[in-house]
Order: C-alpha cells, then structure tokens, then sequence
C-alpha cells in the first residue's frame, strides 16, 4: 500500500447545494489528509484543460458550462489536495459512480446527482481517477506552494524580479 495524492472539486451543483461540509465530512471517513484547499473560480481555459481527455465528446461543451458555474450562476468551485493510503480508490468510492443513476445509492454521486434533460452527468464532484492523472491535475489547479507537501518535481522561476518555485 502506496500513500498518493488526488484532486477532489467540488462541482459548482455542490456548493448551490450548500453540500460543501456534507461531502468534507464524508470525505474525512477515509481519515486521508487534506493537504491544499482553494476556492477556484474556473475560466473557460482551466475548464478545457481539465477536461481535454472529453474534447470529442458530444456533451463537451455543456461539461465546460457545467465546470465554469454557467449552469449554476455559481462560478465556484472548491478544489482539495488529498493525501495518503490508496488515496486515489477510497475518494472514488465515496463519490461514487460518474452515471449518478448508476451510483451507489449512499455515495455522493448516487445521493446527490442527477441527469440533466440534455444528457450531462451532473455529479457533485470530481476525483481523479490514476496516479497520473492526479499528477496532471493536481499541477493544473495548484501552485506547489498551495499545497503542504512537496509532491512533485519543481524549479525556481523569475518573473518581474520575484523568485518563485514552479512545476518542472
Ligand atoms: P469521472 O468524473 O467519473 O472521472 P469522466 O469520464 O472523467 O468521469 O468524465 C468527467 C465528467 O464528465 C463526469 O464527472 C460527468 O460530469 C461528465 N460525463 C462523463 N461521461 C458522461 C456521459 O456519458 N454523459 C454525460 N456526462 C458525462
Ligand atoms: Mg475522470
């Protein structure tokens, strides 16, 4: 048993929903750490990066307005840094799976989510779902001095005359 870090956000459905500490709660039963945590407020440029594994898929463009808060007139998202023990499989179990109609009943996803009349999977959360993926991700939504452990590789950047430490 490996420790792992994984991203979780909580979809801009979850916090209209004043679902934040429900799911904080749920997700502390793994007794993993929080090791980073940001309010974000996602762009179109973050939405598609996120999600370019979908660019081909036919519910893409209602994904990004889903992840930007256009369908919520919500256009936050909280996203969490998670860190220990199989990390990456017990925050999936939690939140359950990605069809919310498919989704065990008591997981996040099974208890909260729903299927919007054009066909979007709107799910509450987002977890990642493999090491690498993580990585990815987890470099995407988050600086390396937002997080308290030193995850991955990093390097020193100069911008303006400040000296800061970036992902290599
Ligand atoms: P995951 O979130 O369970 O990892 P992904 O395949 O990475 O699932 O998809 C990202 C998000 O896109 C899902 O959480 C859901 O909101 C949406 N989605 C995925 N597949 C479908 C689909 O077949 N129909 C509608 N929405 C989907
Ligand atoms: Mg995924």
């Amino acid at each position: 048993m490996k420790n792992e870090a994984t991203l979780v956000i909580i979809k801009p459905d979850g916090l209209k929903k004043s679902l934040t500490g429900n799911i904080l709660s749920r997700l502390s039963e793994t007794k993993l750490k929080i090791i980073g945590a940001r309010v974000v407020k996602v762009d179109e440029e973050l939405a598609r990066k996120h999600y370019s594994h979908l660019q081909d898929k036919p519910f893409f463009p209602e994904l990004v307005k889903y992840i930007t808060g256009q369908l919520h007139g919500e256009n936050r998202v909280m996203a969490l840094v998670y860190w220990g023990r199989e990390a990456i499989s017990k925050v999936r179990q939690i939140a359950g799976a990605t069809n919310p109609e498919e989704a065990d009943p008591v997981s996040v996803r099974g208890a909260y989510g729903r299927i919007l009349t054009s066909g979007l999977y709107e799910n509450v959360i987002h977890a990642s779902s493999s090491p690498d993926e993580a990585e990815r991700e987890i470099k995407l939504w988050f600086e390396p001095d937002e997080i308290v452990y030193d995850l991955y590789r990093t390097e020193e950047k100069e911008s303006g005359g400040i000296r800061k430490r970036a992902w290599k």
